[in-house]
Formats: C-alpha cells, sequence, structure tokens
C-alpha cells in the first residue's frame, strides 16, 4: 500500500502565543518577538493556502510556549492523527491540549499508549515507510509503542539515530519528493536515508533542510541561496519564508502544520 506523501487539502496549525519568548532553545540568542513571529506566521499559513491547503487555524495557547510547534505533538498518516507524547517537560501536556481540535479535523485519532516519548519532528514519512529519528525528545520505548500503530496504517517504521547534536531529525532533513530528501551533510552521513536519493543543503546553510514539499512547491527558509539554486536546478519550485522568529526557538517551516488530506 502506498500513500501520497506531499500531497494535502488540509493544514493545522496554531497561532504564535505571546509566551513564545519563553520557548525552548538549545542556544540563547535573544528572544523571538511576538509581532514579528505573528507576521512571519501569517505569511506562512498564506503560503499553505496558496499551494492549495484548507488551513485551520487554532488559538493561541499561552500555558504552551511552543505550542506553534504543533508538528511535535502528533503525527498525521493516512489521514490518522496519532497523539504523540512530547519529550520536552514543558510540551507534554500540549499533546492532551490538541487532541480535541485532531478529533474534530481528521478522519481518525489513535492515542500512542506509552510511558517513553516521541516528538513528531523527529518523523519523516515518504509513501509506505516512516523514519523515525531516536533524538533527546524520542526514546526507544516510544519508537518501540508507535510501531503497531504505523504498521496497522499501512507504512513500515525504521528507527534511526539523530546525531546527538541536532534537535529533532526533521531538523535536518525534509521530504522532497516521492524518493528524494533534502539533508544536512551531517545527517545525510548518518546513513539513514538508505534507498532515497538525497539533495544536501549547501555548506553553511544547514538550517535550509527543516523545509517542506506541499503539493506543487517547497518551502524553503529564506537566507539559503546556494540551497535554492540546487533545489530549483533540480526541478522544484520554491517558496521561499521568512522563519528568522522561529529560529531563535529552533523551530522552523515543518514544525508549524499538520499537513493532512481528508
Ligand atoms: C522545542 O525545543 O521544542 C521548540 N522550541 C522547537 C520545536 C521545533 N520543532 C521541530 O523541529 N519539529
Amino acid at each position: 500500500m502506498s500513500h501520497p506523501s506531499f500531497e494535502f487539502s488540509h493544514a493545522l496549525c496554531r497561532l504564535p502565543a505571546s509566551s513564545v519568548t519563553d520557548g525552548l532553545r538549545a542556544q540563547d540568542q535573544g528572544d523571538p518577538d511576538p509581532l514579528t513571529f505573528a507576521a512571519e506566521h501569517a505569511a506562512y499559513i498564506s503560503a499553505l493556502r496558496d499551494a492549495g491547503c484548507d488551513v485551520t487555524l487554532l488559538p493561541k495557547d499561552e500555558a504552551y510556549p511552543d505550542s506553534v510547534f504543533i508538528e511535535d505533538p502528533a503525527l498525521v498518516l493516512n489521514g490518522a492523527a496519532i497523539v504523540l507524547r512530547p519529550g520536552a517537560e514543558t510540551r507534554l501536556g500540549e499533546a492532551a491540549a490538541l487532541r480535541p481540535s485532531l478529533v474534530e479535523n481528521m478522519n481518525n485519532v489513535i492515542d500512542l499508549e506509552t510511558e517513553g516519548y516521541v516528538d513528531g519532528g523527529d518523523i519523516l514519512c515518504t509513501d509506505d515507510r516512516v523514519l523515525l529519528g531516536l533524538s533527546a525528545r524520542t526514546n526507544i520505548q516510544g519508537a518501540e509503542d508507535l510501531r503497531p500503530i504505523v504498521e496497522s496504517l499501512g507504512y513500515s517504521l525504521d528507527v534511526l539515530q539523530t546525531p546527538p547534536e541536532i534537535l529533532h531529525f526533521k531538523t535536518e532533513s525534509s521530504l522532497l519528493d516521492h524518493e528524494t530528501v533534502l539533508a544536512t551533510p551531517a545527517l545525510a552521513a548518518s546513513g539513514a536515508f538508505k534507498g532515497l536519493n538525497v539533495i544536501e543543503t549547501a555548506e553553511g546553510e544547514e538550517a535550509a533542510a527543516n523545509a517542506i514539499r506541499v503539493n506543487d512547491y517547497v518551502f524553503l527558509s529564506a537566507g539559503h541561496p546556494k540551497t535554492a539554486e540546487k533545489l530549483q536546478a533540480a526541478g522544484y519550485t520554491l517558496k521561499i519564508l521568512n522563519t528568522s522568529q522561529a529560529a531563535l526557538v529552533d523551530g522552523g517551516l515543518s514544525c508549524m502544520s499538520l499537513r493532512y488530506s481528508r
């Protein structure tokens, strides 16, 4: 069985909370500015709509500074939402907070029953495979408890290792088409993408790897001209978006939507 991995009729997003200034980050380069964040987020929503997605925009959730990164508490596979168990203490409650909106918007909602942890940002899906990178946020117990759910939805699960300096597997990789990923040289070198073509981000442009393919477009973060050129040369049509504020709290393009079809 095979499922289209980058064709989406819908997306679910959440407005950035003003408390995003308290968002988690590995290195402090200053707090994001909520107004600038809101403007960049609005442009992102417009781009999703231009790409053909019907976007449902959830209200701010001030209780969770990182709640704009809606991809982490859930995974959508073939129209079914799986409620995950985020691995950062301040984010664990985001799963229960998001659940009612998943019930409202998705065909089917399945709860990951585990004492382990899985963040959606560690999961890259192709048409028939789920690649899951173990990280500081996703552990083996979470991965193994996720396996039967993934398999019941018709996908195989590959459990991989995210190199320790990388927050999330998908911080440094994204799907470009049925058989091609964009990845940083460091993640590509880990051997995670056997059986797939890899386009590497250009030197010094590692942050470009947190991209997304949405229908006919690849969304790419601004400020990565050499990677943009490589992708255009490979035939992709780009939408370049500013993610300066999300980047201050280690977020990027993939984290800010749950994309699905129904
Ligand atoms: C966090 O550390 O959880 C957030 N500040 C950023 C999450 C980004 N999400 C992602 O890469 N999937």
